[in-house]
């Protein structure tokens, strides 16, 4: 769609960004694709940032550049979600695992999550195991949300998962993870999670799919 918006996006523009994000919104853009649009985009800054060509700088410039789209692109959302409110479709606890602190991408899921119906707890970012359960055995959730960016946080994941287990919970709750794009059948595999989702609709799709009655 919008090659200027990645491009902006990508080379850190910011006014240019943002304006190109409101100018697609109310052009009546579906803000889903605008999120794809900045989800190439933060992987060109990625890849420069991995060959040396960015730095940490444009890295957290980045992340504020998005969190910045994704608030312009929230309204649209809730717009486009089933109206649900509440909680009436279930309770979510949600967090970015031990050791990992991006939280843009939970954030959404999060928001789209509540604008669908769900009752969402997010614990934030940088979460121990042992909050994970804390939170379990007050919330009752039927769904535990793992997100995750960097590689180690796949071991976080898995040790969250196994800690769950040994409380005893583990059967207590469906556990879906997301994150990172190198998430896949096999890192759900080697944490022995429900399941993966690739993005935040797919957030919504299975916890619906795992909540309906
Ligand atoms: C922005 C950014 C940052 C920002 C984060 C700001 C913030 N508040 O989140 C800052 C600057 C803080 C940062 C820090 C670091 N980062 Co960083 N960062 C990124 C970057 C460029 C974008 C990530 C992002 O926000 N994407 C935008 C989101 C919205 O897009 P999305 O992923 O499509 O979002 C969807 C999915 O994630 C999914 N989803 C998310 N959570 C969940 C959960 C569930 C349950 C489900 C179903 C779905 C789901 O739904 C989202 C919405 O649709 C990525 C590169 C990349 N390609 O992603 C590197 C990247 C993740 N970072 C990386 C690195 C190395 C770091 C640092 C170690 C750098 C350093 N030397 O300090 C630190 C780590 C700090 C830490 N302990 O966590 C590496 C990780 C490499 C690895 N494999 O481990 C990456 C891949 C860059 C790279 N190619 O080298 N980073």
């Amino acid at each position: 769609m919008s090659k200027d918006l990645v491009k902006a996006v990508s080379e850190i523009q910011e006014d240019e960004a943002l304006r190109l994000a409101q100018e697609a919104i109310e052009k009546g853009e579906d803000p889903l694709n605008i999120l794809k649009d900045c989800q190439k985009a933060m992987n060109i800054v990625g890849e420069r940032y991995e060959s040396g060509e960015y730095f940490l700088p444009e890295l957290i410039m980045s992340g504020e550049i998005l969190q910045e789209i994704s608030d312009i692109l929230k309204p649209a959302m809730q717009a486009g979600s089933s109206g649900e409110e509440g909680g009436q479709r279930g309770r979510v606890v949600l967090g970015t695992v031990r050791g990992d602190i991006h939280d843009i991408g939970k954030d959404i899921v999060g928001f789209m999550l509540d604008v669908n119906g769900f009752e969402v707890h997010d614990l934030g970012v940088d979460v121990p195991e042992e909050k994970f359960i804390e939170a379990v055995k007050e919330v009752k959730p039927q769904i535990v949300a793992l997100s995750g960016f960097l590689t180690l946080a796949y071991d976080s994941m898995k040790s969250t998962v196994e800690t769950l287990k040994k409380a005893g919970l583990r059967d207590e709750v469906k556990i879906m993870i997301g994150g990172g794009s190198q998430i896949g059948e096999r890192v759900k595999d080697y944490i022995a999670a429900d399941a993966y989702g690739i993005n935040a609709v797919e957030a919504v799709r299975l916890a619906k799919q795992w909540t309906h009655d």
